[in-house]
Formats: C-alpha cells, structure tokens, sequence
C-alpha cells in the first residue's frame, strides 16, 4: 500500500528505531511511548484491521506473539510483565490502519485498563 505508513517504515522508506526483523515482520519503537517498552510488531504483509485476518493468516499472527515474547525477554521485561495490545478500529484506539501489536513493559499496568 503506497500511503500507508507502517508499508513505508517496513521498507525502509521511513525511518524508524528497529529492534527486530525477519522474513514475515519488523519491530521498532513507538514515536510515542506509552511506557519505558513500547514496541510495535507489524507484519510486512499489509493488512488493514484484525477484521480483515483470514485463517491462513494465523501462523503469521502466532509468529508476531513469539517476536513479542523475544523482545520482551531482550528488553528484560519478561519477569515483571508485559502486557500485548491489538487495537482495531478507531473505537478502540486504531489510528494506523496497517495491523500492529503493542508491546508494553517496564511499568505497572492497572486492569481492567479502561
Ligand atoms: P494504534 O493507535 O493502535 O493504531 O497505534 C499506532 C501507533 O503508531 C501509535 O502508538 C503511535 C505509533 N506511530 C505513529 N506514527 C509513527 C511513526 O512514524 N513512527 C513510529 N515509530 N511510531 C509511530
């Protein structure tokens, strides 16, 4: 997708603070963190919201949760806890219409979260 942002920071077009990439996915820091970790893990593969994941997708979605689960261990947020965000439509906070996964850690988190 020529306009969408997260395609062009996977390209490469638009920097971006990467920790992580590999054949199915690119992870980088959040422009604007919500906490000490906050890192985006989006698929190369453009997909708008999670309403438009269809079954053979599911291997792809399983991998982003193991990249997750990686850097979490490598930003030593493991232990105390992390939280995975999936936003998707507007209504719930999705403001980048490409899907990402939220990583977030090296704080408290308080639950239900509002
Ligand atoms: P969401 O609201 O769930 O769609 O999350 C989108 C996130 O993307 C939001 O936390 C801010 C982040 N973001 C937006 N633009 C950029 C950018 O240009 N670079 C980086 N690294 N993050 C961005």
């Amino acid at each position: 997708m020529s306009d969408c942002l997260f395609c062009k920071i996977v390209s490469g077009e638009i920097p971006a603070d990467i920790v992580h990439q590999d054949k199915d996915c690119v992870a980088f820091r959040d422009i604007n963190p919500q906490s000490p970790t906050h890192v985006l893990i989006v698929p190369r593969k453009h997909i708008p919201t999670l309403n438009e994941l269809e079954a053979d997708d599911a291997p792809l979605v399983g991998r982003l949760v193991l990249v997750a689960q990686k850097i979490a261990q490598d930003d030593e947020v493991d232990q105390d806890g992390y939280r995975l965000v999936w936003n998707c439509q507007e209504g719930a906070g999705q403001s980048v219409f490409h899907i990402h996964l939220h990583l977030l850690g090296g704080r408290k988190f308080t639950w239900p979260p509002g």
